[in-house]
């Protein structure tokens, strides 16, 4: 088959995934840069693409400091516990000081917020606000299409590459991929990058098997775009060996803050125990950090986990007891307990509406059966991988602070979102600010910076070849057996997907070999990924459709591997009820309370691990 046309956009800033973080920074880059040519790239439609594409029903990260609720001070404490002594200040406090005021854009820009009779918001638990969030993402993108204009707006292409300089591989000069509704190669030469291209969900094999393959927590389409771009280059990254197990309902993967801070509601036991209660001397094995208010997620993940282990599930949600004690027995008050209930739901993950109809679920008189998810690596929510990022000049020490906030270790590629690591908790509104104040340190680069950046013809037709090969590959071999996804010459992406969610699941401590791993099992898991990663230049693509999926599976392939090479390098269980390595299962804060960085180098194909100390720079 023939190659298709190449065709090359320049730009001053080029941000590769229109998501929330994604929006925030186009549109702060016109403000700051109005003069500058800002372009974004997303494989799907803005309106609707990424993690809030369907809607959500809370903003979980609002300090309220008009109100008085919190400073930034206070989040810092509380991230920092919840992820047992692992975040980075600067970053957390960069996100706390200024995401209110990124809230009340929103809210300006048509996003409805509960409120109370006095007109203040409505609150959910310490630091959450619920919305009526269906079209959160609509609202969040529109602006940052009328910032940069429409004509600058690439939809429907799909980045697979970064491009470094042509004279200097530690330096960003664009980015390269396919239309996914056309055979066409893009090149984006830009002399500043923002990647904000999402977390990776589907690496591990997901509860949901055959009669519901493709339901996740997290939205599917999150692919590790943001790693499997970042790592190839020789970007650090860090907290790789972080993941999020959700606590949720099961089989609709339903969230679960709402039910627990806002009907109040609880989790029993088949015994009728709760856990919290039963449980409560095992947090004091994790102090300092059992002792937290809240519980950091892992440990009363923890909690359950140890119920589950023993043989005391299935696990109940009441919402019936919460429901009825919010209503007091008046039928008006439960029929809007009952509405909020399923707005919870039809905001933000409707499949768990369907769930409660299809098995005869009223909330408000059958309890509800919630789980563990599989893991998901991510950066924005309880989850903390990603990139290692320079934090702000006012704040940062020397080890965290390389000249422009947000950029990574490639000059002039900066990070935001699920793409920053050790900077969690951000949720949908943190990221759109952190994709704001990636955007305002980008556009000084680029006037710090403004020569003209090189790429390579030849890596770029190296690269066109390798993007298009799995449609060579198809149309090459396709007739060699009777089906299409059976043939000695190629794998089907979906085949390569499953095969990394059995490694992952089997090697890194999935669901199936319950979160725990230990030296030798990972180094296991290292080999396969290994064979997996050569295999993937083999996979063979039906349509462009398949091509999509076929990248895909290659940035989750590099989002899996960093994981394990991480998991092995932490010689310690931080987070219990994430996972427990059974060779060191204790959290030992007087060595590993560091941060576990990694970066590879393509030239010789060996990643190296290092760890950075932590700071204490909030009080
Ligand atoms: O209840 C490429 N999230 C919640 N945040 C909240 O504030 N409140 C909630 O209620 C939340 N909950 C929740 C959440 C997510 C989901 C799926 C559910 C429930 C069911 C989390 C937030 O959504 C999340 O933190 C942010 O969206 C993260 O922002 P960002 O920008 O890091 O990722 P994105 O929005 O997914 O955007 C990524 C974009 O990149 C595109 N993309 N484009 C081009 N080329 C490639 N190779 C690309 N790869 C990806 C994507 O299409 C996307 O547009 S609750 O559970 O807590
Ligand atoms: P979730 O719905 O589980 O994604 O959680 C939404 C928000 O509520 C996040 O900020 C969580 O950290 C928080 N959250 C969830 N469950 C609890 C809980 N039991 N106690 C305190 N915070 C919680």
């Amino acid at each position: 088959m023939a190659l298709p046309t190449i065709e090359t956009v320049e730009s001053d800033i080029l941000v590769i995934g229109g998501g929330m973080s994604g929006c925030g920074a186009a549109f702060e880059s016109k403000y700051w840069g109005e003069d500058l040519k800002v372009v974004i790239v997303e494989k799907a439609v803005i309106e609707r693409s990424g993690a809030t594409g369907e809607g959500l029903s809370a903003i979980n990260c609002y300090m309220g400091q008009r109100y008085g609720w919190n400073t930034p001070e206070d989040f810092v404490q509380y991230v920092v516990n919840d992820m047992m002594g692992l975040a980075r200040e600067d970053l957390v406090y960069d996100v706390g000081r200024h995401v209110d005021s990124s809230v009340h854009l929103l809210e300006e820009w048509g996003l409805p917020i509960w409120k109370k009779d006095n007109g203040e918001y409505e609150r959910i638990g310490r630091w959450q606000i619920p919305i009526h969030g269906e079209s959160l993402k609509p609202v969040t993108a529109e602006p940052a299409r009328k910032a940069v204009g429409k004509e600058n707006i690439y939809e429907r292409i799909a980045i697979t590459h970064l491009l470094t300089d042509a004279k200097d591989p530690g330096r960003i000069a664009g980015a390269i991929g396919f239309g996914v509704r056309e055979n066409k190669i893009w090149v984006f030469k830009s002399k500043a990058v923002i990647i904000t291209s999402g977390g990776a969900s589907n690496v591990f094999r997901p509860r949901s098997v055959n009669e519901g393959i493709g339901r996740t927590w997290y939205s599917v389409f999150a692919t590790g775009s943001a790693y499997g771009l970042m790592i190839p280059i020789g970007t650090e990254m860090t907290q790789m060996e972080h993941r999020f197990v959700p606590t949720r309902f099961k089989d609709g993967y339903g969230p679960v803050g709402m039910w627990f801070q806002y009907f109040h509601a609880h989790v029993e036991n088949a015994l009728g125990e709760d856990y919290t209660v039963t449980r409560d001397s095992e947090l004091k094995k994790y102090e300092p950090y059992g002792s937290a208010v809240p519980t950091p997620t892992p440990l009363r993940n923890h909690q359950m986990f140890l119920d589950i282990r023993d043989g005391k599930g299935p696990m109940y949600m009441r919402t019936d007891l919460a429901m009825q004690e919010l209503a007091g027995g008046d039928p008006k008050k439960m029929d809007k307990v009952r509405e909020e209930a399923w707005e919870d739901f039809l905001d933000m993950t409707i499949a768990q509406a369907m769930t409660w109809a299809s098995q005869n679920i009223a909330p408000e008189d059958t309890p509800s059966e919630v789980v563990l998810a599989e893991p998901y690596i991510m950066g924005s929510h309880s989850g903390e991988a990603g990139a290692w990022v320079s934090g702000p000049e006012d704040l940062s020490p020397p080890e965290y602070f390389w000249g422009y906030n947000k950029m990574t270790t490639i000059r002039g590629l900066f990070a935001a979102g699920d793409g920053v690591g050790a900077a969690p908790h951000k949720f949908s509104s943190g990221s759109f600010t952190e994709g704001r104040l990636a955007a305002k340190s980008a556009v000084r680069f680029v006037r710090d910076n403004p020569e003209q950046v090189n790429l390579s013809d030849a890596q770029i037709k190296d690269l066109s070849n390798a993007i298009w090969a799995p449609m060579d590959t198809f149309e090459k071999y396709k007739g060699v057996s009777t089906s299409d996804d059976v043939n000695p010459h190629y794998i089907t992406p979906k085949q390569a997907l499953v095969r990394l969610q059995k490694i992952m699941d089997e090697y890194a401590g999935g669901t199936s070999s319950w979160y725990t791993v230990n030296g030798p099992t990972l180094e296991r898991g290292i080999a396969l990924i290994e064979m997996l990663r050569e295999d993937l230049a083999h996979q063979g693509a039906k349509n462009r459709h398949e091509l999509l999926r076929s990248w895909e599976v290659v940035h989750r392939t590099w989002t899996g591997e960093a994981h394990l090479r991480h998991l092995l390098h932490r010689k310690e269980t931080r987070w219990p009820g994430y996972y427990y390595r059974s060779d060191y299962p204790d959290l030992d804060d007087n060595n590993w309370r560091v941060f576990v960085n990694s970066t590879f180098d393509s030239s010789s194909n060996k990643w190296s691990l290092t760890t950075k100390p932590y700071k204490h720079i909030v009080t």
